[in-house]
């Protein structure tokens, strides 16, 4: 399926059905008082989340949703039915805006968040009668539902985020360690959307997002810029990953911390970790003294591998997210 990340909807309520004009006519009673029902209230459009859900691929493909209508009160009193409620299923992970402004996101499976309330029915006759007219002749017109655009972001939900060069070997670390099985070459951006994969762990299941490259300069929209560095806001952790047989693996550190910084200053307080990869092609392998906690390993060859995912499991992936 398309990895899509953003998609603009348009949501309605439904029209509330009009109250009803009616007096009672029985065999012996010539002039019944009002008896007009209320129309019922427009149906409500919420989100609803679907944990099966990964992209925002189907709001793309279908952007309009209107709930049903309230039906109109008639004669006798009967009250119209309510509109039917309608709910979109979205991926966990999405934010809300609407009209720009954030309204709220959606985590949970199944929770959901309503969008666009159904206007309401408008009151029959019998509503209407006074000491000094009693036979109404008026009743209310049901009320619009609300009507609105929204945006909707989504944001993997990940406990950990592996982000490099292009290049780098990303995708076959995240192949090497979990189920996954991205793309794999060797040329830069290869990945050009977030894989997801799965470490399992006895009790729980860590979630690892692999991004596409990032080069210096991202910030500013070189290479295919920042937009996925969203999905990594959410993570728990970071691993930098460095190619250590290219020319400067240092400069390439500097130059990821400082593109994070220049994205989102909020993603160094991140705890992190820097994995050096491909030392199988290296004869003599250099040590780095970094501040991070650093791991050597070849993601083809699949070494080093299993002290890196076992520091992983280690980890408390959990709290604060
Ligand atoms: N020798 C060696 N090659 C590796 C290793 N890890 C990855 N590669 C190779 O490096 C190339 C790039 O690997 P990818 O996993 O596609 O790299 P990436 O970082 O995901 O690249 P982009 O998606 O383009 O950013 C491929 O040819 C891999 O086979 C390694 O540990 N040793
Ligand atoms: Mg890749």
């Amino acid at each position: 399926m398309k990895f899509v990340d953003e998609a603009t909807i348009y949501v309605e309520g439904g029209t509330g059905g009009n109250g009803c004009i009616s007096f009672r006519r029985e065999k012996f009673v010539p002039r019944g008082g009002p008896d007009g029902g209320d129309g019922g209230d427009g149906g409500s459009v919420y989100l609803i989340g679907e944990r099966g859900l990964q992209t925002l691929y189907d709001l793309r493909l279908k952007p309009h949703y209107k709930a049903g209508r309230g039906m109109h009160g008639k004669g006798k009193g009967m009250d119209g039915r309510s509109g039917e409620d309608r709910f979109i299923p979205v991926p966990l992970g999405i934010e809300v805006y609407k009209e720009e402004k954030f309204i709220g996101e959606i985590l949970e499976h199944n929770q959901t968040m309503l969008v666009a309330r159904g206007g309401k029915g408008g009151r029959g006759n019998r509503h209407f009668v006074t000491s000094t007219n009693q036979t109404p002749r008026i009743a209310e017109e049901g009320k619009p539902g609300e009507k609105c655009k929204l945006k909707i972001i989504l944001k993997l939900i990940s406990q950990i985020g592996i982000v490099g060069f292009p290049n780098a070997g990303k995708s076959t670390l995240l192949q090497t360690m979990t189920n996954a099985r991205p793309e794999i070459a060797d040329y830069p951006f290869t990945t050009l959307t977030p894989n997801l994969g799965v470490l399992k762990d006895n009790f729980k299941n860590i979630v690892i997002a692999d991004m596409p490259g990032i080069i210096e300069g991202a910030h500013t929209g070189k290479g295919l810029g920042t937009k996925f560095l969203r999905h990594i806001e959410r993570t728990r952790m970071l691993i930098l990953l460095i190619d250590i047989s290219s020319n400067d693996p240092m400069n390439q550190y500097h130059i990821l911390l400082n593109e994070f910084k220049k994205y989102n200053p909020k993603i160094l307080k991140k705890p992190r970790i820097v994995v050096f990869n491909k030392i199988d092609l290296l004869e003599k392998i250099p040590e780095f003294h970094l501040k991070e906690r650093t791991f050597y390993v070849s993601a083809l060859k699949n070494e080093g591998i299993d002290k890196l995912t076992e520091a992983l499991k280690n980890e408390d992936l959990y709290k604060d997210r």
